[in-house]
């Protein structure tokens, strides 16, 4: 992408008030019409105390513009972070696909990426339990080829119909627009209970999925099932698949929720410090590939976006990787004003009829004119495609390139027939000849009827942990609903899943699970029951378990500590040899340590050397780190009176982080933790001052993440 000029720090040093002017005449304060300004600070006035002049354009000009610095902000995945990167493939595609950069291994194709949360406002938190959008901007030589997924693989509807009525009851209450970024309401489970297709769906919402501890650390899905055609117009089924390289790795829900309070901007911040240090995430890009002839063959109807294909019926074959390498110059310029469209493909990739991809097809254009307030939202250099672009669509508010000549029409002979249509050996895309011979009716599919077998499926697959985290889950959300009845629905339909989870959930609440699922109003399939043309069922599925719906059953593919954060827990009296030598190997796997004191600026140790304070007490907290040093020192045993610190140590065990400690920092913990509790295998302790073994036991233990048996005992 061309890079924006408009920069006012030139060639000025970070900080620095002495500017430097010789060097910076290019550098002046400008009107929009490149008039140069001499007095930034003063509106034209009739006289030093009189009134504001009409007459002053520079003024006018400037509070225009700002007034108008605000677009709408999209209705859904309004709250978005973006990379820059690149898209290689590892082997060629070309068996099924025609598309250029899935074909070609020598090509490095720019991506641009936007992850994002579904339902808060731009400004809302990060660690909101949602949906993550996970949309990838391929500029290809073909043209712009958009995947516009999620971190699930599944959707709450079956059908574009629904979806209007979906995000009305998810979005905060339109009364008092409360709650922000938040599904625990009454609509949201008032519409959820009365539509049995999103269960698969809710499953995945409510298991940590939906609280990534990282966007780096994520899954992403196309969702729907696609078709890749090749040279022989030859059509396969094809679902895509991210898998981050990182692996997954989640927070627990009291966590998500304290780190909304103490910084909202968590994700956005961690990916723009991961790329900005040169830790640049990557996943791998993974397909499900189908051929035509097997599309009756599964328990589920491939073209039902509720359903997911169990990687063990169908392998993931990695076909490439996206490594995202540069952040955005600016805000607004790229992460707001990039506009993705389902609809943007490339010859070689074409859609199926699944009812909800048709009408996102139909959505995504109309959206942008909106927000972006024209059809020439194309020209915005972040939407720009890096082919030749020619056509005779002209004019329209805010066009940027100027045609000339004067032939806006095909066909014609006065331009000399320019731009051609491309026969298909030419690149002409041309749609997958697919045979349709059918009525015209308002019906869904009995092949659709199934809700329950695979969110059973999912939640089966998962471990005693997890499936206790969406226990915990669903009795937080459900515990928020105040009508009764839609508790009671909801215990109803969980009771189809599983009927142990159904009654932890219904103890949690108070209630008895209903004997008989109560029959929703109208099962989300028509106004009333005249319309019901197939009742809901549960179709026997040939698989039981998927291991790879589990987060804790599928540790990383590599085992790194890089970017993890690590709070060392100081104070004056402190041993610095103590520090050091952790810290020199937690730097040395790539981890990011922070020393923490009760205040900033520098704090003695015990040898009398001065140590550069990160953050104090009133800033950290346990919820932002992934684990915890406790180092020696004559005088850390102070830390055992200082209030943040107990809440520290108290939220890091609570949380199932690893604690290390050396020698008297050790006392520390043991006065902060129960005796009991210090008995832990997730706690490293050592009497040594400087002990090497302590430190490679504390990697080694980070790269898994949690201690996830602290939690299974308690
Ligand atoms: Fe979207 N969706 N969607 N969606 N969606 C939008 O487009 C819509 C759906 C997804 O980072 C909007 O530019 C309809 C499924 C992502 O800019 C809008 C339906 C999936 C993003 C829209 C769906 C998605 C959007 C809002 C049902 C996963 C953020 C702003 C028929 C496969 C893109 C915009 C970004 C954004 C409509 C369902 C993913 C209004 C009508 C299923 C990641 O056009």
């Amino acid at each position: 992408m061309k890079k924006n000029d408009n920069h006012n720090e030139k060639n000025a040093k970070e900080g620095d008030l002495e500017l430097n002017k010789s060097n910076a005449t290019d550098q002046f304060l400008t009107t929009n019409q490149g008039v140069k300004i001499n007095d930034n600070n003063n509106s034209l006035k009739a006289g030093e105390r009189g009134a504001s002049l009409l007459e002053d354009f520079i003024l006018r000009e400037k509070i225009t513009h700002f007034d108008h610095e605000r677009i709408p902000e999209r209705i859904v995945h309004a709250r978005g972070s973006a990379a820059h990167g690149y898209f290689e493939l590892y082997n060629s595609m070309e068996k099924y696909t025609k598309a250029g950069f899935l074909n070609d291994t020598n090509t490095k194709t720019p991506v641009f990426v936007r992850f994002s949360t579904v339902a808060g406002s731009r400004g809302s938190t990060d660690l909101a339990r949602d949906v993550r959008g996970f949309s990838v901007k391929f500029y290809t030589q073909e043209g712009n080829y958009d995947l516009v997924g999620n971190n699930m693989p599944v959707f709450f509807i079956q059908d574009a119909m629904k979806f209007p009525d979906l995000i009305h009851a998810v979005k905060p209450e339109p009364h008092n627009e409360i709650p922000q970024a938040a599904s625990a309401h009454d609509t949201f489970w008032d519409f959820i209970s009365l539509m049995p297709e999103s269960m698969h769906m809710i499953m995945w919402v409510m298991s940590d999925r939906a609280i990534p501890r990282s966007l780096r650390m994520m899954e992403g899905f196309g969702v729907h099932t696609f078709r890749f055609i090749n040279d022989k117009n030859e059509s396969h089924f094809v679902k895509f698949h991210w898998k981050p390289k990182l692996g997954m790795h989640s927070v627990l829900w009291d966590e998500a929720q304290k780190i909304s309070g103490k910084n909202s901007d968590f994700h956005k911040q961690d990916l723009w410090e991961a790329i900005d240090s040169g830790n640049f995430p990557e996943w791998e890009l993974g397909v499900q590939i189908i051929p035509e002839s097997d599309e009756h063959k599964f328990d589920f109807d491939l073209l039902d976006p509720t359903k997911l294909i169990p990687e063990e019926l169908v392998p993931v074959t990695i076909i490439g990787k996206m490594v995202l390498n540069r952040n955005p110059d600016n805000f607004f310029a790229e992460t707001e004003q990039v506009a993705f469209h389902p609809g943007h493909v490339v010859p070689g990739i074409d859609f199926t009829n699944d009812p909800l991809l048709q009408g996102r097809l139909f959505s995504y254009t109309d959206t942008q004119l909106s927000r972006l307030g024209s059809p020439n939202f194309h020209e915005i250099p972040i939407n720009r495609t890096i082919a030749p672009m020619h056509n005779n669509q002209r004019d329209g508010h805010m066009r940027q390139e100027i045609a000339t000549g004067k032939v806006s029409y095909h066909p014609n002979s006065l331009g000399g027939g320019c731009p051609f249509q491309a026969k298909i050996d030419e690149g002409g895309f041309a749609s997958f000849n697919e045979r349709i011979d059918a009525h015209k009716i308002r019906e869904r599919s009995d092949s659709f009827s199934d809700h329950f077998s695979q969110a059973k499926l999912f939640y089966d697959s998962q471990t005693a942990i997890e499936q206790e985290h969406i226990i915990k889950a669903l009795s937080f959300e459900l515990g928020k609903v105040e009508t009764v009845a839609i508790r009671e629905r909801m215990l109803g339909l969980l009771s189809e899943i599983d009927k142990i989870l159904a009654n932890k959930v219904a103890k949690e609440l108070g209630m008895v699970v209903p004997k008989e699922a109560k029959k929703p109003i109208n099962h989300g399939v028509g106004a009333d029951d005249d319309h019901i043309k197939h009742e809901p069922k549960i179709v026997k599925q040939n698989i039981e378990i998927s291991d790879a719906l589990s987060i804790l059953k599928n540790p990383p593919p590599i085992s790194t500590i890089a970017t993890r954060q690590i709070a060392f827990l100081c104070c004056d009296g402190v041993n610095a040899a103590s520090i050091k030598n952790m810290k020199l190997a937690l730097k040395d796997a790539g981890a990011v340590v922070k020393i923490i004191a009760p205040h900033l600026g520098t704090i003695l140790s015990e040898e009398g050397i001065e140590i550069s304070v990160d953050q104090s007490y009133l800033i950290a907290a346990s919820v932002l780190f992934d684990g915890v040093f406790i180092p020696a020192g004559k005088e850390i045993l102070k830390l055992k009176d200082i209030k943040e610190v107990k809440e520290f140590i108290t939220d890091s065990y609570k949380h199932c982080k690893y604690i290390a400690t050396e020698n008297q920092g050790t006392d520390v913990l043991k006065s902060i933790l129960n005796k009991e509790n210090v008995n832990d295998a997730g706690l490293l302790i050592s009497e040594t001052i400087g002990d090497k073994n302590l430190a490679s036991s504390f990697v080694n233990a980070l790269t898994k993440h949690r201690f996830w048996e602290r939690e299974a005992k308690s």
